[in-house]
């Protein structure tokens, strides 16, 4: 290995054990494919398309050459009051991609900010339809919607809180689904839980009464927190409770959209439609940061013309929504996805990745195993008064095996590339046994 050129002191590394990975540093210096390189010129099977984005796998020439084109053309344009034509064709191709009637799209940068940008349009729609008192937004336990402050306030995931004070100030949180008695080793949706979501009407609704909720956000399978895949009938039900009480639904699907679980859109695959969704990551195949929010006609159409004519309708947006480059890359990214039919792909494949996964059932330490299309979650028993311990015992050794895997408290959660092959499953999921059998 050629010797570092550059110190590891300044940077500071988001969601990293800093001192931890600058004792000893896990750096990657190209990818191709399924695999990164790195420094000490090893190659790393990619089990998790990154963090849940590449789905395509690295460096696909049809995208990078469409980045290269954009840049050498017009690098940037002024996102308000000015547009550029690939902003406006990303939108009809994700629009023709929604399910249902969803048909407007607004762009941002990151889930994060696709998130906000969402809950900012649920409070604006109720507002310019003369309901201004539904203020309430409406999470999940254990639901993950990025790092703004409206995204750890309806968020469940109590160490992206804990220091944060007091955030939103009226939000309140379904229960997760997520219980080992019941579902242990389900394979794709979980028979039970499905009444859960009835604490919507009989909990919370009853609690700050419908007429002052604006809207209910909820992963449709939650990623982050290792893979917990709705129970069968669970999301039909939100959108009954939601549509009987006048609720907005939003399915932030920064990690479900783009092929992970068999089609474009979770929505789609589950078969509920909800009023906005959230996408991010997959949409550029994580080359050029692109975010946003797709909504229903009616959503658009409230705020729009409620405005007087010639003035902002909406007081929002990011420098860089719609991005050149970025729109460049979705443009590439989507029409890729297409050409290879890759989410047909997932669906296909998805019956193999099960099976695999489900054979590490009674290996050392597995308590759980769950999945649906390409991802899935293999919970461990902690190590006594050590949470997350043992999984990041695992994912080092893992790494020192050629193979990327992400941990999640004591979960190892899967969610490769859609361009996977068998073997490559095959010795995914090897590794992984391998490695739970050479940890406490
Ligand atoms: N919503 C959902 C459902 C997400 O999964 C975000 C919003 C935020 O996106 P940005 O682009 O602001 O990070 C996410 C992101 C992991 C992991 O391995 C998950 C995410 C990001 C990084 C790591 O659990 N999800
Ligand atoms: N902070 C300052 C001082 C700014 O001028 C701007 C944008 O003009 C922002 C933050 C927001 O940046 P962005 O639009 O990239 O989110």
């Amino acid at each position: 290995m050629k010797p570092r050129d550059y110190s590891l002191d300044s940077l500071w590394m988001p969601f990293t054990a800093n001192r931890q990975f600058k004792s000893a540093p896990r750096i990657f210096v190209a990818a191709k494919d399924m695999h990164f390189t790195t420094d000490d010129g090893r190659q790393v099977l990619d089990g998790t398309a990154g963090l849940w984005c590449v789905n395509a796998g690295h460096c696909r020439p049809r995208i990078v050459d469409a980045i290269k084109r954009q840049l050498d053309t017009m690098d940037y344009c002024p996102a308000f009051q000015m547009g550029h034509p690939t902003e406006f064709r990303v939108a009809d191709l994700l629009r023709d991609m929604a399910p249902g009637d969803l048909n407007h799209v607004f762009f941002a940068n990151s889930g994060s900010e696709a998130v906000d940008t969402a809950l900012k349009i649920a409070l604006a729609y109720q507002r310019a339809r003369g309901e201004g008192q539904r203020t309430v937004l409406i999470g999940r336990e254990r639901g993950y919607h990025g790092v703004g402050f409206g995204g750890i306030s309806v968020g469940g995931i109590p160490a992206n809180r804990k220091a944060y004070g007091s955030m939103l100030p009226r939000v309140d949180h379904l229960p997760h689904t997520h219980n080992l008695e019941k579902n242990a080793f389900s394979r794709g949706q979980p028979a039970w839980g499905a009444h859960l979501a009835d604490e919507l009407e009989t909990r919370i609704i009853a609690l700050h009464d419908a007429s002052n909720i604006a809207a209910v956000i909820v992963e449709p399978a939650a990623g982050s927190t290792g893979v917990l895949v709705p129970p069968v009938g669970y999301l039909q039900r939100l959108r009954q409770i939601c549509d009987k009480h006048g609720l907005l639904l939003i399915f932030d699907e920064v990690i479900t959209g783009f092929g992970r679980t068999g089609h474009a859109f979770a929505a789609e695959t589950f078969g509920v439609i909800p009023d906005m969704i959230t996408f991010a990551k997959g949409v550029t195949n994580a080359t050029i940061p692109l975010s946003g929010v797709i909504v229903r006609p009616d959503i658009h159409d409230t705020i729009v013309n409620n405005a007087p004519p010639g003035m902002v309708e909406l007081f929002h947006g990011y420098t860089y929504s719609g991005h050149p480059v970025a729109t460049a890359a979705a443009e590439a990214t989507l029409g890729l996805y297409h050409e290879e039919k890759l989410f047909e792909r997932a669906r296909s494949i998805a019956p193999h990745f099960e099976n695999a996964v489900h054979g590490l059932k009674g290996m050392p330490h597995v308590i759980d195993v769950r999945n649906y299309g390409l991802m899935a979650g293999i919970e461990l028993a902690p190590r006594a008064g050590k949470p997350g311990a043992r999984a990041f015992d695992a994912f080092l050794r893992c790494f020192d095996k050629g193979l990327l895997v992400r941990v999640t408290g004591d979960i190892i959660a899967l969610s490769p590339p859609l361009i996977i092959e068998k073997a490559q499953i095959d010795q995914l999921v090897g590794t992984i046994a391998d490695a739970l059998k050479a940890i406490d």
